[in-house]
């Protein structure tokens, strides 16, 4: 380890373990900035992890679980739970480049304001240096990063859920790459002798990205999304401005790998929006006798084409940051298996009385007594919950049990098939196909979901969330669109098939039409039967649909007309659907390529309702 003592950024820089002069510009113009107390380089260390984790429990930022393997606990400031959508900014020498759907500001007068709240801003801290990559680092393009924060417990989420350290350290002064930069402070300057709190942050947040720099400067919070500048901000907000300039895919997507009986293997990425299931499907366990599901990724995809025009996918990230709520051993026993392996960390669920965690869902049963997310005591009487609904577990995902061989396959695996899907308790069918690619663009650019905990804001409320991207896209919607196109247009591209599905749908007495979870394994099964050509299927105004009988159902406690149910396409809810849809194209205006204009065209004429 690294520690250096107080003294001048010059004098502090002198102990730094690299000569790289890009780094060490970057390391010191934000230390001279932020006038940090000491600056220390993160590398990878066992050693090092438990030094910080040490310090954090001795400042009661964290508590080590005495009945879990290596893990630990922390409760956020009750304001600092979630992404803050509103307070999330794309900086681009003008506004068209954010476009509608995102916050902008013109690039100098935002570096203005982050020059103000930067200065002094880690006064009585320690800047850490967090060299990392996403991805592979012996991929043909390896994609590195270098977040500098004066948050421990964000150096101890980082070295979960990214490849940081020395080894990224070397790479970038052995090609003398281009990094990322990532800035990131709570905003919480300590004077001489003043005390620190647990979970300092500042009541002022900025999340501000600068993608035609690729730079990434984050204020005021500590939690996730946040504040793991590799996550959402570089892996997909820096990311798909790259990927729209060279010609690739940054996605909200999950990747598995599925094997038939057969023992024939199909790769799937998925994109459903925050707290909409990703972590429980990229973890499912099938239902179905021979089926084998396998995990690569969780919550980010990048795809890019291979030289046989297929598109290949990799998961940028080391770890899982997944929501606690509702993950369980009879949901997902896989990630449960996870978390046992140790190496957690924890942010905002409740506490054990004999230093365990739990959460809502996690047992059917909820012990006695807790201590919930806010530190009040906490029984199965009380009327709030014990743990956030956006709390969560950060786990390395070399724990997951079912995790597939190719997940470090520096150039990813090719995909088959792509699923779209929301939760909506109605219109949605389980599960359609898409007729080619612009359709399946096109009912990427309309998913809709009620909006969860992941984010601040209302919770319940349907909006359109394009590809599941609408709060990651870093730059004009409209050229996202468009991009997404354009991927299908490429020569000799073999692209994967779309489809779209809603474990989600309620009955009328509002409880779930599909059971979902591990029985999501029959829908999975009948599209990877679709992509091999033998699942059977009938014409839809949304598509194909499974055919009678060909949605494997064998076994599960449901009736035919339940699933009739979970899979109708009704009129009366299409005609408000469609409306709905043409509102959202009217807001993006100009933004929406006009392939796509039609394709809600032909949508009202399938429907019937021209
Ligand atoms: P982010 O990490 O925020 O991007 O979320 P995610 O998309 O990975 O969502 P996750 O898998 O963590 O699921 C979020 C919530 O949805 C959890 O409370 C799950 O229990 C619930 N959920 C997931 N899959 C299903 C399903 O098939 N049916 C139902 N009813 N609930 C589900
Ligand atoms: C999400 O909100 O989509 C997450 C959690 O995956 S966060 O990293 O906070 O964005
Ligand atoms: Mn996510």
């Amino acid at each position: 380890m690294t520690v250096l003592d107080r003294g001048s950024v010059e004098d502090q820089l002198k102990a730094a373990p690299t000569s790289n002069e890009k780094v060490l510009s970057f390391v010191r113009s934000v230390a001279e900035l932020a006038t940090p107390d000491r600056i220390e380089w993160v590398t990878g260390d066992r050693a090092q992890r438990q030094e910080i984790a040490n310090a954090l429990v001795a400042a009661g930022t964290l508590i080590k679980l005495d009945k879990q393997k290596d893990s630990y606990y922390a409760a956020s400031d009750p304001d600092d739970v979630a992404r803050v959508e509103d307070r999330t900014y794309i900086c681009t020498h003008g506004e068209s480049g954010a476009g509608p759907l995102n916050n902008w500001m013109d690039p100098q007068e935002m570096k203005g304001i982050l020059n103000d709240l930067f200065t002094g801003s880690m006064k009585g801290r320690t800047m850490y240096v967090i060299p990392f990559v996403m991805g592979h680092v012996d991929a043909k393009q390896p994609m590195f990063g270098i977040e500098v924060t004066d948050s421990p417990y964000v150096v101890l989420s980082m070295l979960v859920m990214a490849r940081c350290g020395t080894t990224a350290l070397k790479a970038i002064e052995k090609l003398d790459a281009d990094f990322v930069e990532c800035v990131h402070s709570v905003g919480a300057p300590l004077a001489e002798g003043e005390d620190d709190v647990p979970w300092p942050c500042n009541t002022t947040k900025y999340i501000t990205h600068f993608p035609e720099d690729r730079a990434i400067w984050s204020f005021g919070s500590g939690y996730g999304g946040n504040a793991l500048l590799g996550k959402k901000c570089y892996a997909l907000r820096i990311a798909s401005a790259i990927a729209h300039d060279e010609g690739w895919l940054a996605e909200h997507m999950l990747i598995i790998k599925l094997t038939n009986p057969e023992g024939e293997s199909k790769f799937i990425a998925a994109a459903f929006p925050s707290a909409c299931g990703k972590t429980n499907l990229a973890m499912i366990e099938p239902t179905i006798p021979g089926w084998k599901a396998e995990t690569l990724g969780d919550d980010i995809a990048w795809m890019r084409f291979g030289e046989d025009g297929r598109l290949y996918a990799v998961n940028p990230e080391f770890g899982l940051f997944g929501v606690a709520p509702g993950t369980g051993y009879s949901t997902n026993p896989t990630a449960m298996r996870a978390i046992e392996a140790g190496g957690n960390v924890f942010t905002n669920v409740a506490l054990t009385d004999d230093g365990d965690v739990w959460w809502e869902g996690m047992t059917d049963e909820a012990p006695a007594h807790l201590t919930d997310w806010r530190g009040n005591d906490w029984t199965p009487e009380s009327d709030t919950p014990a743990a956030h609904p956006n709390s969560r577990f950060c786990t390395p995902i070399e724990n997951v049990p079912t995790l597939a061989p190719e997940w470090e396959n520096p150039d990813g695996v090719p995909i088959s098939a792509i699923l779209f899907g929301g939760r909506r308790k109605t219109t949605m069918p389980l599960i359609t196909q898409t007729t080619d690619w612009n359709h399946g663009v096109f009912m990427g650019t309309v998913l809709s979901s009620e909006t969860t905990a992941a984010a601040t804001g209302k919770v319940g409320v349907v909006r359109r969330d394009p590809m599941a991207m609408r709060p990651f896209i870093g730059y004009n919607v409209g050229d996202y669109f468009q991009h997404w196109l354009n991927i299908g247009a490429t020569e000799g591209a073999q692209l994967p098939e779309i489809f779209y599905v809603n474990w989600f749908r309620r009955d009328e007495d509002n409880s779930f039409l599909w059971p979902g979870f591990s029985e999501n394994s029959r829908v999975l099964k009948w599209i990877f039967e679709r992509v091999s050509g033998t699942a059977e299927a009938v014409e839809t105004p949304l598509g194909y649909a499974p055919a009678e009988g060909a949605l494997d159902i064998d076994g599960l406690d449901i009736t035919p007309e339940q699933v009739q149910k979970a899979l109708a396409i009704k009129p009366e809810e299409w005609d408000t659907e469609l409306e709905s849809i043409e509102a959202w194209y009217a807001e993006l205006g100009d933004a929406v390529p006009a392939a796509l204009r039609s394709e809600v065209d032909e949508l009202r004429e399938r429907l019937g309702l021209a």
